[in-house]
């Protein structure tokens, strides 16, 4: 049975030397509690770094059987690999600049080539386990190249990625060297899923921009498959927060804590020691509003707890440094002998007090300056059983997305932080109880079991979608029948659209000329069937380069027809082009203001093409033109259709379809293929009589019946369908 596989660089486990024996401490985190309801089920299992250097081989099979016991398998590190895999490129390079610290990013070749290493690594042990039709969950940023390894070993396995940091804007993926291979790395997963949709967003655009890859609503179609990108805002295990609240344990804690600090409004911090934390520039609000407003001395209180991390490394340190200055300060200018500013606590507590800490606190202040979610503040909220409290968060927080009853602050704005603590003390009870209570349904309702439960389903709901396209390229076995039919039939023929189907796509039209290849091709094809060449080129460019091709070629979508040994080309349909004055200086105005864009004018139509625009401008301007044209062609009766780069606006009554059975009318064909790549063509598919084969290149929904992936693709067929 297929089984799922979750993998994270952290096992939820940490090992643990002990006595020369060794000791698995279960983590306590989210993610944990909202997978477990996925790896402790059946054949699944959990893969990842246990969190501890093991070198022997005799003992890293006595670790890997404790953790088989645990439905676990670990991927050992290296001490080596820690520090350039984990310390460094994963938390020295994509941690700054994921969370937009440019300046703390360090750029080392060395770095990556550890990174590459270890995803590798990562790969091979889920190898080891993986059957392919599995289901394999990456975890995070230390991972971003493990999904593409793995679809290059299990091509057909399920394979999803779920980012827990922020995804930075094109501008800043753009400054990393290797950021092409980080995203090809990615893409390689079904279903990427990210907090917020602004990282969604950045994402869809950086692989707009750097791979090329458009997308349509969050569907990217890279090669044959479609990937769907989504926001998925991560959940708490509500029940757990709010339970805990009122237990006896910390019911105690409180009873404690509460005698030792006195009756006190309570400001309660809580972070991992990061320089995306915020955490000085909350000291220094504090200090503003406790400098400003002396009746609050001995009234209120910070308690702050910083957990260390990262403390090898010296941009840590110095931030260690910095707080452990800013805290001397507040606290050394406004304590008395019965009172102190901030409690601060530079270690991490016990679950029963932490949680005695979010039920006791009055206020909660949450301000990052980049985080991708953030799970204290939602805990903090859970935790307000009889809902009196305050949230003060940062709007660059993905919960902020979610928690808009909250004090939302930048934390930038030290003023405004200040007038929020303000506000925040001085809020009615009645206020304080309807934002809670507010933020409270919603964080129940979305929980972490919802969020694993709504990130599966988008899963298997990718996976449907692939089937469904895939059930229509085009396989070996086809190919052998076309061939069998092609060779036997008598009366052949192919309907081949131009660019896009027999040609890839250049920066300027008029360079994708036929190369000796296809002319070749083609010469040859000519003389076993025949051979309709359906394009939207004007007749000129086709004339000139089928040029003593024995080919029929219908030119600018069905406006001219050529057929073979003709001297000249006669007029398919009529032309009335009285509209084309109004609608090209509309045009014109949009290639004024439109750098790169340019005109291109057929007898039929005018098209208004924006390839070589910078990226996003000319699907901005394209919009905008596209209305506009919109509006003035219902008074001409023309039609505005969105193609490949291009926006073309023409009669509705010439078409490609129309032109295609104008052509066959009368004639007897036993072998009928029709070939092309965009919206044009697929009026010459539902024009084709039912027997006939109706294939577009690129993996797009279509009325064709079959699919195949690209130019060169389409080259190979025709060569197969004459070979013996
Ligand atoms: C990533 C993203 C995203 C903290 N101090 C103590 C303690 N904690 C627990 C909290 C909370 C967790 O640590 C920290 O939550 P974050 O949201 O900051 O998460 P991270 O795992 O560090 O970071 C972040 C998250 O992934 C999830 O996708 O939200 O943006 O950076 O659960 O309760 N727990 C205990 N003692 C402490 O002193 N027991």
């Amino acid at each position: 049975m297929a089984k799922t596989i979750i993998v994270s660089n952290r096992l939820p486990v940490s090992l643990q030397h002990k006595f020369g024996k060794f000791e698995f401490k279960p983590s306590a985190g989210g993610l944990a509690t909202g997978l477990g309801s996925i790896y402790k089920e059946g054949d699944n299992i959990w893969i990842g770094w246990p969190g501890n250097d093991v070198e022997d081989p005799g003992q890293r099979q006595e670790v890997a059987e404790e953790l088989q016991k645990l439905k676990m398998a670990p991927v050992f590190l290296s001490k080596e690999d820690v520090e350039l895999y984990y310390e460094g490129f994963s938390n020295d390079t994509i941690w700054p600049a994921f969370h937009y610290f440019t300046q703390y990013i360090n750029y080392h070749d060395e770095y990556y080539e550890a990174y590459k290493r270890v995803n590798r690594k990562f790969c091979d042990a889920i190898l080891e386990k993986a059957d392919p039709e599995d289901t394999i969950w990456v975890h995070d940023y230390q991972l971003l190249l493990l999904p593409m390894m793995l679809r290059e070993a299990l091509p057909k396995s399920t394979i999803a990625f779920f980012q827990h940091i922020p995804f930075p804007s094109y501008e800043i993926i753009r400054m990393l060297p290797w950021r092409r291979e980080i995203l090809e790395g990615m893409v390689g997963a079904d279903l990427i899923g990210f907090h917020t949709y602004d990282d969604m967003r950045h994402f869809l655009s950086a692989v707009g921009r750097l791979l090329g890859l458009s997308n349509e609503s969050g569907y990217i179609q890279a090669d044959n498959r479609l990937v769907n990108v989504d926001s998925f805002p991560m959940g708490i295990d509500y029940g757990k927060f709010s339970k805990a609240a009122t237990s006896k344990k910390t019911l105690k804690n409180i009873k404690k804590f509460k005698e030792q600090l006195g009756d006190q409004k309570l400001l309660l911090t809580i972070d991992r020691l990061d320089y995306s934390k915020g955490i000085p520039q909350r000291i220094k609000a504090f200090d503003r509003l406790l400098e400003e407003h002396p009746d609050f001395h001995g009234k209120v209180s910070m308690i702050m707890v910083v957990v260390p991390s990262r403390a090898k490394v010296k941009t840590y340190q110095e931030l260690k440094e910095e707080i452990d200055t800013l805290v001397g300060r507040i606290n050394s200018r406004f304590s008395t002998l019965n009172w102190v500013p901030v409690h601060y606590f530079y270690r991490s507590f016990p679950f029963d007090e932490l949680s005695a800490f979010y039920a006791m606190s009055d206020i909660a202040l949450v301000t990052p300056l980049r985080d991708g979610m953030n799970l204290v503040c939602k805990e903090f909220v859970a935790s307000k059983t009889d809902k009196k409290g305050v949230l003060i968060l940062s709007e660059m927080a993905g919960a902020s997305k979610e928690l808009v009853d909250a004090l939302l602050v930048n934390p930038n704005n030290l003023e405004g932080m200040k007038d929020s603590i303000m506000q925040a003390l001085t809020m009615p009870e009645e206020e304080q109880v309807q934002k809670i209570g507010t933020m409270q349904a919603s964080l129940q309702k979305y929980d972490i079991f919802q969020w694993v439960k709504v990130f599966m389903d988008r899963l298997a709901n990718v996976k449907g979608k692939q089937k469904e396209l895939e059930s229509k390229a085009i396989d070996k076995s086809l190919v052998k029948e076309l061939k069998n039919k092609f060779q036997s039939a008598k009366a052949p023929i192919l309907l081949l659209d131009y660019d896009g189907t027999l040609v890839g796509f250049q920066g300027r039209p008029e360079d994708a000329f036929p190369d000796a290849e296809l002319k070749h091709l083609i010469a040859e094809l000519s003389g076993k069937c025949q051979i309709v060449v359906i394009s939207g080129r004007d007749k000129e460019t086709l004339g000139k380069w089928f040029e003593g091709q024995k080919v029929d070629m219908i030119a600018e979508h069905g406006v001219w027809l050529k057929e073979r040994g003709d001297d000249d080309w006669t007029l398919y349909a009529a032309i009335d082009d009285s509209w084309k004055e109004d609608i090209r200086q509309v045009m014109d105005y949009y290639v004024l203001r439109t750098p790169g864009a340019f005109i291109e004018e057929k007898h039929h139509s005018l098209v208004w093409h924006y390839r070589k625009v910078e990226s996003g401008l000319g699907d901005l301007r394209m919009r905008e033109l596209f209305s506009h044209l919109k509006y003035m062609a219902r008074g001409h009766n023309l039609q505005v259709l969105e193609g490949n780069m291009v926006l073309e606006i023409k009669r509705p009554d010439i078409n490609k379809g129309r032109a295609a059975t104008a052509f066959m009318k009368g004639k007897e064909y036993d072998f009928i293929m029709a070939l092309g790549d965009d919206w044009t063509d697929e009026d010459t598919f539902k024009a084709m009589p039912k027997d006939s084969y109706t294939i577009r290149v690129g993996f797009a929904y279509t009325q064709a019946n079959y699919n195949i992936k690209s130019p060169t693709e389409v080259r190979k067929l025709l060569k197969e369908l004459m070979e013996d």
